[in-house]
């Protein structure tokens, strides 16, 4: 059934009024980017992989070269991917109301469409650690030229790995905290592109609606947010989103 205006126009009149928003986001605020999902059937990246041979310390230890090149041939596509118009929605909000984004994506395309507060949850692509975490902040400049896979750490020759999080690790004890903290603290969070069954993250949307925040949710299939949500705008983020944000700049937000 498509979305009806009344629909978008009631969570709109509410995103108007709002102090202080957060947008949670996930995986699929980026799809119309051409960056893969992970959990949707037949073309997630969970579908053709298995997480536990690729996203756990315990698959990086057993073969690291298969999944270092994994992680390049996902982060070739990040590095083309270009930010979509729900990207640039969220950013053109903060013309209105302060905004947190709290991502759980590794691609910064958020910050690329002009996001100037980003919370990432998992990781980023842009950075990389030795696996001892002895050394941290990586860049890609660090092992330029080097054709091992993985490369090593320049300063310790420990195996480099990306600095995203992988099941059974702990998230950014400072970037959880934050994101714990906007999230008690907003009156407005639109969760968007999620399935929102990974934890801690999806504490974000929960706290956000136990502490009194109207919660707005963006996919265009059920997810676990949208059964507590006041709003599930059923739809693309790259088409509901610009709607949405239009309509609450022209309501006054
Ligand atoms: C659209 C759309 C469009 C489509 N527009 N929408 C209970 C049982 C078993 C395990 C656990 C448990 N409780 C907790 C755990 C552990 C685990 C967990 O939560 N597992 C669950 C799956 C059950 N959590 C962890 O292991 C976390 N760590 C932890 O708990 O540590 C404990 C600890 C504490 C102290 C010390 C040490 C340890 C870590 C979780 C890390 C998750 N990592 C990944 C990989 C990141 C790196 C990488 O990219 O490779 O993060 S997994 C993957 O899932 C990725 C994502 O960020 C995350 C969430 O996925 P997301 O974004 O929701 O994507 P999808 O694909 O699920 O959904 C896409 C959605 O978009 C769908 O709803 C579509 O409909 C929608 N969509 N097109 C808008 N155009």
């Amino acid at each position: 059934m498509p979305l009806s205006e009344r629909k978008i126009d009631e969570a709109a009149a509410r995103l108007a009024q709002a102090r202080r928003v957060v947008v949670f986001s996930g995986a699929g605020v980026s799809k119309e980017s051409g960056i893969s999902t992970f959990r949707e059937p037949g073309e997630g990246l969970w579908a053709k992989y298995d997480p536990m041979k690729l996203a756990t310390r315990e698959a990086y230890e057993a073969d690291p070269a298969f999944v270092w090149r994994w992680y390049e041939s996902r982060f070739g596509l990040i590095e083309a991917a270009e930010p979509n118009p729900g990207h640039r929605a969220v950013a053109e909000l903060e013309q209105a109301v302060p905004v947190t984004v709290v991502t759980q994506n590794i691609d910064g395309l958020h910050q690329r469409a002009g996001s100037t507060d980003v919370v990432e949850l998992h990781g980023s692509a842009r950075r990389f650690k030795c696996l001892s975490e002895r050394h941290t902040g990586l860049t890609r400049a660090d092992f330029a030229g080097s054709d091992e896979a993985p490369p090593r750490c320049p300063r310790c020759g420990d195996m480099i790995r990306p600095d995203v999080v992988w099941f059974g690790e702990a998230l950014p004890a400072d970037a959880i905290q934050r994101a714990l903290d906007v999230a008690t603290d907003c009156d407005v969070l639109i969760a968007v592109g999620t399935t929102g069954i990974v934890y801690p993250a999806a504490m974000v949307p929960a706290i956000a609606y136990q502490t009194g925040a109207a919660v707005i949710d963006v996919n265009p299939d059920e997810d676990a947010i949208a059964g507590f949500a006041d709003w599930w705008l059923r739809g693309p983020g790259g088409e509901v989103l610009p709607r949405l944000v239009a309509r609450a700049l022209e309501l006054g937000a």
